[in-house]
């Protein structure tokens, strides 16, 4: 697909494809709608006026934050698969690859209603592809609460037929991380099945003093959390993943990490450096941790040639794929105001164009290593 876009990357390029969309499927929406804690969806602000719009409010301390208590304007782009395909059209992406957006279910209690709500989910999300087979493929989602559950659930997902693997946060199970030797099981079934993890932050990492305001008073909102949260703690929860062993037991466990993976790989030296240095994890792992770093797989959602280069220049580009983060960061403003195109999108666009990689290697980035690794 070709378009008039002020950048020429999408020229000659094969199949576009965007690993990193996501959608809040309608159950959910309502499980957030009956919810009074975060994550939760609001009313909307003005309940007489009908473009007022319900809003979600997710992330952890969000609600006590003055700039953003009142969360994102939940449009149709959260969960209308028409929407999803209007803006896959207006950006020349041929396929998405659609994952439930943050939070995933590590917020509900281990009962048999959450591995439910997670088997609805999945079901809901491949209805969603079957309105559109040929463009529309997704990663699941699991009742990470229960591992035998998540087990089970892995085993439903590889009988639903537009999924490629799973969506997971760092949390773990009841918060105790990726690397917790509960998980073994989980991550092994994972890979017995054939599918990937798109690993995702959602946690961030301690930034604000807990004031919403600077030391000059200005608001600081969660740009921080966004911007440097979600990065670090997914550098963080990943690398605490290959120090326990997990790649020596599970050699064939598939990961593809949002963010670029973080800072993995401007930090992978220095990760090496201080793990050899330190006798007792060294003895502990067959490789340095960055032999198991370059086996991942990392999108390309970094809005920036020099992450994309240092990303390039880290892994085989064949592990890098192209994402949008859809339907987060929509253009600022009014709709009447709002460009067609996305300024998310084009920035991530331009960032590889500006990377001056070869053209067989965005050719790859931008679609061809996805549908190779995915099978789409
Ligand atoms: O804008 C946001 O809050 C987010 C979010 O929550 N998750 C994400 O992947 N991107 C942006």
């Amino acid at each position: 697909m070709t378009l008039n876009t002020p950048s020429t990357i999408l020229k000659d390029t094969g199949r576009v494809v965007d690993i990193h969309t996501h959608v809040y499927v309608p159950s959910y929406l309502q499980l957030l709608r009956e919810r009074l804690q975060v994550p939760r969806i609001l009313p909307p602000l003005d309940p007489d006026d009908e473009a007022s719009l319900e809003r979600l409010v997710i992330l952890p301390g969000e609600d006590n934050d003055v700039t953003t208590a009142n969360g994102r304007p939940v449009t149709n782009g959260f969960s209308d698969v028409g929407e999803k395909l209007r803006f896959m059209d207006q950006h020349g992406i041929d396929i998405s690859v659609i994952s439930l957006a943050n939070p995933w279910l590590d917020f509900l209690p281990d009962t048999e209603a959450t591995y439910t709500t997670a088997r609805n989910i999945n079901c809901e999300i491949q209805l969603m592809c079957d309105q559109s087979p040929e463009r529309l493929y997704s990663f699941g989602v699991l009742p990470l609460v229960n591992i035998q559950a998540s087990i089970k659930e892995v085993e439903n997902i590889s009988r639903l037929g537009s999924m490629r693997g799973v969506i997971m946060g760092t949390h773990g199970c009841e918060g105790r991380g990726l690397d917790d030797p509960a998980l073994v099981p989980l991550f092994q079934a994972i890979a017995d099945n054939n599918q990937i993890i798109f690993l995702h932050p959602h946690y961030g990492i301690p930034i604000n003093s807990g004031s919403a305001l600077d030391t000059s008073g200005n608001e600081k909102g969660h740009a921080l959390q966004l911007a440097l949260g979600f990065p670090m703690e997914t550098t963080i929860a990943v690398t605490r993943l290959v120090l326990s062993g997990i790649f020596d037991k599970v050699p064939h466990l598939k990961l593809m990490l949002a963010h670029s993976g973080g800072t993995l790989p401007f930090l992978a030296g220095r990760i090496d450096s201080c793990v050899a240095h330190d006798g007792t994890i060294a003895d502990s792992l067959q490789h340095p941790p960055s032999w198991y770093l370059k086996k991942m797989y990392y999108d390309a959602v970094i809005y920036h040639d020099v992450g994309i280069l240092a990303t390039a220049r880290f892994v085989d580009p064949k592990h890098i794929m192209f994402g949008t983060d859809h339907p987060f960061f929509p253009p600022p403003g009014d709709d009447t105001a709002k460009p067609k195109r996305w300024l998310s999108v084009d920035s991530n666009l331009e960032a590889l164009d500006h990377a001056a990689l070869d053209h067989e290697t965005k050719r790859g980035i931008l679609g061809e290593n996805a549908c190779r690794l995915l099978n789409l």
